[in-house]
């Protein structure tokens, strides 16, 4: 049987014939209904002409040495060194995105890839193109995204200390620990995916912070990702990454991804605390031979007001991503199932009144010293923070059903 392996360099497509090693032939035309391309192999690329053309040769040669039929695809964003004439020379498609960022270039290479499967992979010779087919097998044996993991195979000057101790490890760390997922090296620029996912995915991000974003939504679809070790090699060229600016970008992206850590924890935990140091004031508590007033009454109340408002932004956030990004949130889906906005008014209706009664009493007993000097600023904490409480549950759950009036049940 002939093997047919197919590249694409420079819009032409070229074949090689099992048996005739190292021959690349053009297709002979007209060409009769050829096979679908395997393999889109996309590079982003910014200022990186010491490496490009090397880069796309040693795509090209492991698609072709491997049977792979696919294509090199370089999206460029401006660079002024000749990246993209160097790319077009040694026979890749280049794509020109004009929005800056590692992020806008891979929605733009995705967006002109027509392989099966997509390989992301730098520029700048970090990575072994010869992995390709290992990441290729993976996808082919069902994984839907394929990770490397560079953390062991590092070698020597080619991660700065803090990225590879600290900074990796913590934004890793951190993503695993809010999406569950188990990805041990978050941030590596070789990766492969299947490209029928990309609408699952609905990428966005348009810095190095897409990196991360992938993983956070192939986590949140429940995808298959795999991942293995691969080697990293010093870097030829500049850096294009900014170490304090993207790990910023990266955290940013994780937290207004999960309006439950951003939002229902912390502001859960204040509300409970303000709640705890509330009653320790009322239950005349004393702790370590020391007594609360007034002070730590305040104290109490500012964090039940302002945990309770920020639960009730996370709330929001997260009905919004049901409603208006379509994600999965089992918890928030059961919880709306059993509470309708009628629940919430009639709650926050219950905490208002409550915090206006004790408003009476405090005028009443004020009128009943004749309009003297008053003692009650402890059941006026109260009543402020029960009637603020109050009106911000009501107002919120007004916004809850504003943000879930398309849902269909
Ligand atoms: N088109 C385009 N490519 C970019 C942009 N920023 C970075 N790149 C490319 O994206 C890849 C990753 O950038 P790198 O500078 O290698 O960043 P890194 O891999 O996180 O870190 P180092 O390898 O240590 O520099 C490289 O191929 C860059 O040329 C950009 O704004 N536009
Ligand atoms: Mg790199």
């Amino acid at each position: 049987m002939r093997a047919w392996a197919g590249v694409v360099i420079a819009g032409q497509s070229w074949y090689v014939v099992g048996g005739e090693k190292n021959v690349l032939r053009p297709t002979p035309t007209p060409v009769l209904a050829a096979p679908a391309l395997r393999v889109s192999v996309v590079i982003p690329c910014l200022n990186e002409a010491e490496n490009i053309q090397q880069c796309i040769r040693l795509a090209q040669g492991v698609l072709y040495e491997n049977g792979i039929s696919g294509e090199v695809i370089v999206v460029d964003n401006g660079s002024e060194d000749g990246s993209p004439e160097l790319a077009q020379a040694a026979g890749a498609t280049v794509v020109h995105e004009p929005h800056r960022g590692y992020g806008s270039a891979y929605l733009a290479g995705f967006d002109a890839a027509r392989g099966a499967y997509i390989v992301m992979i730098d520029a700048d010779l970090t990575y072994d193109f010869a992995e390709i087919p290992r990441f290729v097998k993976e996808l082919d044996a069902g994984a839907q995204l394929v990770m490397g993991n560079r953390m062991k195979g590092i070698q020597p000057g080619a991660m700065p200390w803090m990225n590879r101790h600290i900074g990796n490890p913590l934004l890793s760390g951190f993503l695993n620990l809010i999406y569950r997922t188990n990805v041990g090296d978050a941030h590596c620029g070789m990766r492969a995916l299947r490209r029928d996912v990309l609408p699952v995915l609905d990428l966005c991000s348009t810095g190095m912070e897409f990196a991360s974003e992938m993983v956070i939504r192939a986590s949140k679809a429940n995808l298959e990702i795999r991942e293995f070790p691969i080697a990293l090699h010093p870097r030829g060229g500049k850096s294009k990454l900014s170490p304090f600016r993207d790990a910023w970008r990266h955290l940013r992206l994780m937290l207004v991804y999960s309006p439950n850590f951003l939002f229902v924890l912390p502001g859960a935990l204040m509300a409970l605390l303000g709640a705890l140091i509330m009653i320790t004031v009322f239950a005349h508590v004393s702790l370590f031979g020391h007594s609360f007033f007034i002070h730590t009454l305040v104290a109490g109340s500012m964090l039940v007001v302002v945990g309770t408002q920020v639960v009730g932004l996370g709330l929001c956030g997260r009905t919004y991503g049901v409603y208006h990004l379509g994600e999965r949130d089992r918890w928030l889906e059961r919880l709306q199932g059993r509470f309708r906005l009628e629940h919430g008014l009639l709650l926050g209706g219950v905490l208002t009144l409550a915090g206006l009664a004790m408003g009476g009493v405090i005028v009443g007993r004020w009128l009943a010293r004749g309009l003297g000097s008053l003692s009650e600023e402890r059941l006026a904490v109260l009543a402020a923070t029960a009637i603020i409480t109050g009106v911000q549950v009501v107002f919120t759950s007004f916004l809850l059903s504003i943000l879930g009036l398309r849902r269909r049940d």
